[in-house]
C-alpha cells in the first residue's frame, strides 16, 4: 500500500489509556522522541470506550489513580468512593492536559503492523493512515480488556433493531425509554448496567449463562475529611499499594486461616467484609480463601445466602446463585442493586444453560421456549482478554516470525514484559503478569517504570536491542503454571484462561503470585543486569 508518510521516533507506544499516557510521560522525561498511536479520538482507553450506563471502576477512586505525581494526587478531587466512567475519563483528560501529552499522540489511527528489522535493530510500525514509523522501541499499551468479544450467537446480524456492545457504547448515550430490551451476559458490565437499564426500559430480559458473585459496592460520595486524610498519607498509601498482592492494601490480608476460627467468628468476619463494599475484602478475610477448597466454600456459601436474601423469588434467586466455580476465581463484581433489580415486575431472567439461545431473529431472541420480541439488544459478553489487542496488530519479530504463530497455543512471555524473538518490544501489563488480578493503575505504573528503567540502562550502555531468552520465558511459564496450580483459580472457566472465546487456547494468562512478589522478581531481574534477557550491540550480532 502506498505510504503517505515515513517518520522516525525513538519509541512508538500503542494506545493512549493510562498505560500509554504514563509511558509517554516517562520516555519524554528521558529525552526520547516518542509517538503514541491511538484508535479513539481521545485518551482514556477502557474509560473512553466503556460508556454504558452505570460504568464504574471496582477499585476505590482514591486508590485507582496515578501515584507518580504527588502534585497530581493532591490537586485532583474524586467525588465518590467508586468513580463513574465520566469522572475517570475527565481524570484521564486532566492528566493528558497537565503533562501536555496530546502533542505526541496521534488519534483516530490504528497500528496495523510492526515489523522488526534485524539489521537495523529497529521496528517499522505501520498505521492504517498510511504512515510508517521507524522506531527503536515498541511498547504495547493496548490494555487487557480492550477488544470486545464479537457476538458469537447465531443470527446476531439478522436483528432489525439496534444492538449495543457495552465496551463500544455510543458516545451520545442510549435512551431505552418505552423499549423491550435484552441484555446478554451477567459479568461486571452487565451487572453495572442492568439496574439502570431496568429503570428506563419498559421490559428487560437478562440472558444469563453463568451467574456471578457480586458484592454490594456501598458506593457513596466521599467526605471532605476522608479526602484530606488520604491526601495527608498518600505517600505511605502508595508504598503500601506496592507491597500488597493486589495493590489494594485496605483491608489488609489476614494472617489467619479460615480453619483457625469458629464458625461464628468466620461469619462475623465475612459480615464485616461484606459491609466494606470492597472487592478484595472477602477474599482477604482469611489467608487461604483462594488456596483452600473448604475455606473458599465457606465464603462462597456466605455470598450465596446473601443472594437468596436479596432476591424475593427463591427460584430466581437460585438461578442467580453461582455454584459452578469458587468465589474469586473469576474477578468478582461490585454492584448497586443488581440482585434487587430481579424483584422488579419489568425484569425477567432467562437461564441459557437451561434454555439455550437458539438464535437471534429479526425481532428478538429465540430459545427452545419460543421467541421473545425485543426492541434492542445489549451484548455485555466480555472481551478477547489479555492477548486480543496485542494480536490485532500483525507483529513480526526475528526471522519474520509472526507473534500470532508464536502464541498459537497461548501467550509466551518473560514476566509479561518481553517476548523472546521480539527484541525491544515491551508489553505493559502483558500476559503472565499480575495485571487483571490487581489494581491496574498500580500494575501499570510498575510496568512503565520497569520498561523505562530498562531503556535507560540500555542507553547508558549504548545497546541496540534487548530480548528475553527462550529459557527465561520457559521458566517463567513453568513458574506461572506452578503458582496457579497452588490456587483454586484454574477451576473457573474464566477469561483469565481464555475460556470465554471459542477456539482460544486455554492457558492461565495472569500471574497469581501477587503484585508484591512479582515486583520483587522484576526488580531483582533489573538489579542483576537484566538476567534472562540477551542484549545486542548496534553492529554486532549477539552478545552474552
Ligand atoms: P465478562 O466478565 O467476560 O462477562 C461476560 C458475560 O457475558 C459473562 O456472563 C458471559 O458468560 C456472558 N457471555 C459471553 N458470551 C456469551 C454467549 N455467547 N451467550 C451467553 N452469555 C455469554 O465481561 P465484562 O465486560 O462484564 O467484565 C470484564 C471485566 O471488566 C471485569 O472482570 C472487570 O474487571 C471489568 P460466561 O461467564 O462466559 O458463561
Amino acid at each position: 500500500r502506498h505510504l503517505a508518510k515515513f517518520s522516525e521516533a525513538d519509541a512508538v507506544v500503542v494506545g493512549a489509556g493510562f498505560a500509554g499516557m504514563y509511558q509517554l510521560h516517562r520516555l519524554r522525561q528521558m529525552g526520547l522522541k516518542t509517538r503514541v498511536i491511538e484508535v479513539g479520538d481521545g485518551v482514556g482507553g477502557t474509560w473512553y470506550w466503556n460508556r454504558y450506563p452505570g460504568a464504574r471502576c471496582d477499585i476505590e477512586s482514591m486508590a485507582y489513580s496515578f501515584g507518580f505525581s504527588p502534585e497530581l494526587e493532591q490537586d485532583w478531587v474524586w467525588s465518590e468512593k467508586y468513580a463513574t466512567q465520566p469522572e475517570i475519563l475527565r481524570y484521564a483528560e486532566h492528566v493528558a492536559d497537565r503533562f501536555d501529552l496530546r502533542r505526541d499522540i496521534t488519534f483516530e489511527t490504528r497500528v496495523t503492523r510492526a515489523i522488526y528489522d534485524e539489521e537495523e535493530k529497529r521496528w517499522i510500525v505501520y498505521t492504517d493512515k498510511g504512515e510508517a514509523i521507524s522506531a527503536q522501541y515498541v511498547i504495547m499499551a493496548t490494555g487487557c480488556l480492550s477488544v470486545p468479544k464479537q457476538p458469537d450467537i447465531p443470527g446476531a446480524d439478522d436483528f432489525k433493531g439496534p444492538t449495543y456492545i457495552t465496551g463500544r457504547w455510543p458516545h451520545e448515550g442510549v435512551d431505552f425509554t418505552g423499549q423491550r430490551v435484552a441484555v446478554i451476559g451477567t459479568g461486571s458490565s452487565a451487572i453495572q448496567s442492568i439496574p439502570l437499564i431496568a429503570e428506563q426500559a419498559e421490559e428487560l430480559t437478562v440472558y444469563q449463562r453463568t451467574p456471578a458473585y457480586s458484592l454490594p459496592a456501598g458506593n457513596r460520595p466521599l467526605t471532605n475529611s476522608e479526602i484530606s486524610e488520604m491526601k495527608k498519607h498518600y505517600r505511605e498509601y502508595r508504598e503500601a499499594q506496592k507491597h500488597h498482592p493486589a495493590g489494594i492494601p485496605n483491608p489488609p490480608r489476614a494472617l489467619l486461616s479460615a480453619h483457625d476460627v469458629s464458625e461464628a467468628e468466620r461469619r462475623a468476619k465475612y459480615e464485616e467484609a461484606w459491609e466494606t463494599g470492597i472487592l478484595t475484602a472477602l477474599s482477604s478475610a482469611y489467608r487461604d480463601t483462594m488456596t483452600d477448597q473448604q475455606a473458599n466454600d465457606w465464603v462462597s456459601d456466605f455470598i450465596r445466602e446473601k443472594i437468596h436474601e436479596r432476591v424475593k423469588d427463591p427460584k430466581v434467586a437460585e438461578a442467580l446463585t453461582p455454584r459452578s466455580f469458587p468465589f474469586g476465581t473469576k474477578r468478582p463484581c461490585l454492584d448497586t442493586d443488581y440482585f434487587e433489580t430481579f424483584n422488579r415486575d419489568n425484569v425477567s431472567l432467562v437461564d441459557v444453560r437451561e434454555t439455550p439461545i437458539e438464535r437471534i431473529t429479526a425481532n428478538g431472541v429465540k430459545t427452545k421456549d419460543g421467541e421473545r420480541q425485543v426492541d434492542s439488544i445489549v451484548f455485555a459478553t466480555g472481551f478477547d482478554a489479555m492477548t486480543g489487542a496485542i494480536l490485532n496488530v500483525d507483529i513480526r519479530g526475528i526471522g519474520g516470525q509472526a507473534l500470532r504463530d508464536k502464541w498459537a497455543d497461548g501467550p509466551h512471555t518473560y514476566l509479561g514484559l518481553g517476548i523472546a524473538g521480539f527484541p525491544n518490544l515491551f508489553t505493559i501489563t502483558g500476559p503472565s503478569s499480575p495485571s487483571v488480578l490487581s489494581n491496574m493503575l498500580v500494575s501499570i505504573e510498575q510496568h512503565v517504570d520497569w520498561v523505562s528503567d530498562c531503556i535507560k540502562w540500555m542507553r547508558e550502555r549504548e545497546l541496540a536491542a534487548i530480548e528475553p531468552t527462550e529459557e527465561a520465558e520457559d521458566e517463567w511459564a513453568e513458574h506461572n503454571e506452578a503458582t496457579a496450580e497452588l490456587t483454586l483459580f484454574p477451576q473457573a472457566n474464566s477469561w483469565y484462561i481464555g475460556a470465554n472465546v471459542p477456539g482460544k487456547p486455554r492457558t492461565f494468562m495472569a500471574y497469581v503470585g501477587g503484585v508484591d512478589t512479582y515486583r520483587a522478581i522484576c526488580d531483582q531481574v533489573a538489579a542483576t543486569g537484566y538476567a534472562g534477557f540477551r542484549t545486542y550491540e548496534a553492529r554486532q550480532r549477539k552478545q552474552a
